[in-house]
């Protein structure tokens, strides 16, 4: 596509769909159109993948998530669709800001964190690498809430994305599915009709997901849950509109809101009734597919392979028994066979808290016959093991990772680490029975949002000394090697990351009105707040090492910048507390005039995936620091050591790994192993010992226990200390003395700025096994049994 080409669709898609004259046009409508100008290039592709995927009878692979944390979707368009140049310049004719419109986009935010991402580049990736496939999720009306803070507090405001049009989706009002809740169930033999007392429906909209130069185009098919019956007219009539609208308000609460990862999961009927709405549609979905195709449903392992994102869909177990059994006369260990052929499982955590478990109660009033299903799956399941030892059914609960294990053909953690923990503690059991079922699948990140597009600098200085093959082929990046023993190929990276972090000084400062040294360590942490990811070790650090600078504030210290970002669940105090007292400290470390050029903390609220694709690249120093054992993988680390941070990090999920790629001496490793961890717990006052043991520990409690950071409430952080001194389940204390360690080393390697360098390009020659594509290979391999498609020759961009 030539600019003048460009040009004229957006000036076409401006008049005759946005209705608007080019005089009178705004940021807003310049963006839709270029979306749509954008799109309809993608269409064209999306359709060729369908045809392609139906002609070769390739075998599909369903990704069944909860969550999509996709973010914004134009810029990932354009790069896909090596439409860049042509926008820009088409742009610039018509005299409209090209970033302005990417910036106003909103962050499609339908997830929480790290899985949801994880779903996001897995979609792109299994588009670029053209593995047939199709993500099936909720459209939440209102995605993850929007962080404020009010004097340091966290505030949530809703979230909403749909209220401006949304450009990259199509409503697909024939793909209308009912779904059922409630009623009762009567058995006829071995089968059973099932009657529903509430019934709704879910409707599909589709997002095309355009893979590297548009060779492949997958679906990403959300639904949104509508009344099955429109409003009472005869309520209406009488003049009772609220009872006339409440069905349908009940419906549609539904699709509503995506649950913040909160306490816990239990009680919470709404979730549970997502949960079914999301999955019941998508396998009946599937199977519709399936039949259209072909009429024997033995078939179906062959022919699809069904990804459960955690447990959050694993009632599509006992579901597509159901409706192989129930709704199409299928014996029922058969249909067991082939459901469990069918499904697999990723598990993405271990922490007992965020273990899904549902009430009977609860399950047998809402999904009645699922309820009889799960006890008879059980049941098949422990006779054929010949032991009771394992049940996925407990205590009046139904455990959502044993059914979800017992359904699936496999099952895959997260990491190495995190795959050896689950073999040796959640499913041992489990395990011993079915020594081949749990796989590792290493996450990995989509090089084209996390380098190419995230990074032009970098993306550039690395295809100009390498061609540009590493885009989809990431592991090219160790060509890079050579090239880091060239003095002028280390200042140029290191001028790349220097502008970068210029650039981001300049944001903070017009954002924050914090001014920063774009010489300082660029000091990063941002993800969820959580206790095991240890934020407050971070700021126990940097209290600690704000009294040591303040005890001699003439010494040469090197200058960093703390950068947090994440937000709190709605629900979790402690998180909320940690919150607060960042931007407390923030408050008191930025104004003081002895320390403030040598250590100041910046906190931009409401982190999500655009504000990581600026802050990573201008990253020195990425902060792993979570408790070993507890975080599955990571993916934030892969985004950052790509980009040429170095990371400080625990033995912990995905880190293991990216420390044995990059190298031992290009990585600040501290901390005990998840086994030194689990030995010191046992130990009764750990935390007491190791504050005894460090007078900077004690003295940096003792500032937050004393209220330095809260002088007009002295006594607010009294639970994070008591926390800290009594309880520490997570070990901070006693990890404190090496992390210090750890961080004293940061300050003597970055005063060596070409040896940091050298680091950071070996960080980023090194990372290429990273890439999500590496991961759903991986999946397509050893899990999916599914093979790419001859991919449609390249976008003519
Ligand atoms: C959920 C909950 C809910 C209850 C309260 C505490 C809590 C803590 C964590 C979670 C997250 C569960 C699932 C999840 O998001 N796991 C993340 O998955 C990523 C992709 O595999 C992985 O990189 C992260 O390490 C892992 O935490």
């Amino acid at each position: 596509m030539t600019p003048a080409q460009m040009k004229d669709a957006i000036l076409h898609h401006l008049v005759y769909t946005l209705g608007k004259d080019a005089a009178h046009a705004q940021t807003y409508d310049w963006r839709m159109a270029l979306s749509f100008a954008v799109r309809d290039k993608i269409v064209d592709r999306w359709f060729e993948a369908t045809r392609r995927t139906y002609a070769g009878q390739h075998k599909r692979v369903y990704y069944l998530s909860m969550e999509f944390l996709i973010g914004r979707l134009l810029k990932d368009a354009i790069i896909n669709m090596r439409l860049e140049e042509a926008a820009i310049d088409a742009l610039q004719e018509l005299k409209v800001d090209y970033q302005a419109i990417l910036e106003d986009e909103p962050d499609a935010a339908l997830g929480n964190g790290g899985l949801g991402r994880l779903a996001a580049c897995f979609m792109e990736s299994m588009s670029t690498i053209g593995c047939p496939a199709m993500g099936y999720g909720i459209r939440y009306e209102n995605g993850l809430f929007r962080q404020r803070f009010e004097n340091g507090r966290q505030v949530e405001e809703p979230e909403d994305w749909l209220s401006q049009r949304h450009a990259w989706e199509f409503e697909r009002p024939e793909v209308s599915i009912d779904i059922g809740f409630g009623g009762h169930v009567q058995e006829i033999g071995k089968r059973a009709n099932w009657y529903p007392s509430e019934m709704l429906i879910a409707m599909g909209h589709d997002t095309p997901i355009i893979g590297w130069r548009g060779r492949w185009g997958n679906t990403l098919r959300l639904w949104e849950a509508r009344p099955m019956h429109g409003f009472d007219l005869q309520r209406f009539n009488r003049g009772d509109y609220a009872a006339a609208a409440e069905p349908e308000a009940l419906a549609r609460t539904l699709s509503r809101v995506l649950y913040p990862d909160d306490t816990t999961e239990q009680g919470k009927e709404l979730r549970l009734k997502q949960e079914f709405f999301f999955t019941s549609a998508s396998l009946r979905d599937i199977l519709r597919r399936f039949e259209s195709e072909y009429d024997d449903l033995r078939l179906l392992p062959k022919k699809a392979a069904i990804q459960m994102n955690d447990t959050h869909p694993a009632i599509a177990g006992p579901e597509l028994v159901r409706l192989l059994v129930d709704e199409r006369g299928i014996d029922f260990e058969e249909a067991v066979g082939i459901a469990r052929n069918t499904l697999s499982y990723t598990n993405h955590t271990l922490l007992p808290e965020a273990l899904e478990r549902w009430d009977e109660g609860l399950m047998g009033r809402l999904l009645p016959r699922h309820l009889q299903l799960i006890f008879r799956i059980n049941e098949l399941h422990m006779k054929d093991v010949g032991t009771r030892k394992v049940t996925a059914v407990d205590d009046g609960h139904v455990k959502m990772g044993e059914l979800s294990f017992i359904m699936a053909h496999r099952v895959n953690g997260v990491s190495a680490l995190h795959t050896e923990l689950m073999k040796s503690t959640v499913f041992k059991d489990l395990h011993e029975l079915h020594p081949n079922r749990i796989v590792n699948e290493t996450n990995g990140v989509t090089p084209r949002r996390w380098l190419l597009s995230c990074n032009p600098r970098l993306s550039t200085l690395i295809t100009d000394a390498i061609g540009d093959d590493w885009v989809d082929d990431l592991e090219q990046l160790e060509k890079l090697e050579p090239h880091i023993d060239d003095a002028a190929f280390l200042e140029s990276y290191a001028a790349a990351k220097r502008q970068n972090k210029n650039d981001l000084a300049n944001w903070i400062a017009e954002k924050l009105e914090v001014g920063i040294d774009p010489e300082a360590i660029f000091d990063v942490q941002i993800k969820r707040i959580h206790e095991y990811k240890r934020q407050h070790l971070n700021l126990l650090e940097t209290i600690a090492h704000w009294l040591e600078i303040r005890d001699n504030p003439n010494q040469g210290w090197v200058p960093r910048v703390k950068i947090f970002g994440g937000k709190a669940a709605p629900g979790y105090v402690f998180a909320k507390e940690i919150v607060r007292l960042t931007n407390d400290v923030a408050k008191v470390l930025n104004s003081d005039p002895l320390t403030s050029r040598y250590l100041k903390v910046v906190y931009p609220p409401n982190y999500n995936v655009s504000l990581a694709e600026k802050l990573i690249p201008a990253s020195d120093l990425s902060e792993q620091i979570s408790t070993a054992g507890k975080e599955a993988s990571g993916t934030g680390n892969m985004k950052f050591a790509l980009n040429g941070a170095l990371t400080i990090g625990t033995l912990d999920g995905a880190n293991v790994e990216i420390r044995e790629h990059v190298k031992p001496e290009n990585f600040f490793l501290f901390g005990m192993t998840a086994d030194e961890v689990m030995e010191r717990r046992r130990i009764g006052g750990h935390a007491g010992q190791a504050i005894a043991a460090d007078p900077r520990l004690a003295r940096a409690i003792e500032a937050i226990r004393a209220g330095r950071f809260s002088p007009d409430d002295p006594g607010r952080y009294h639970g994070i200390v008591d926390n800290l001194v009594h309880h520490d389940y997570f070990v901070v204390c006693s990890d404190f003395t090496d992390y210090w360690r750890a961080q004293r080393e940061v300050d003597t390697a970055f005063a060596a700025p070409k040896d940091w360098a050298r680091m950071a390009a070996f960080n980023t020659a090194r990372s290429g096994w990273f890439s999500s594509d590496r991961t759903i290979r991986g999946y397509m391999a050893d899990v999916w049994h599914a093979e790419a498609a001859p991919t449609v020759e390249d976008a003519a961009g």
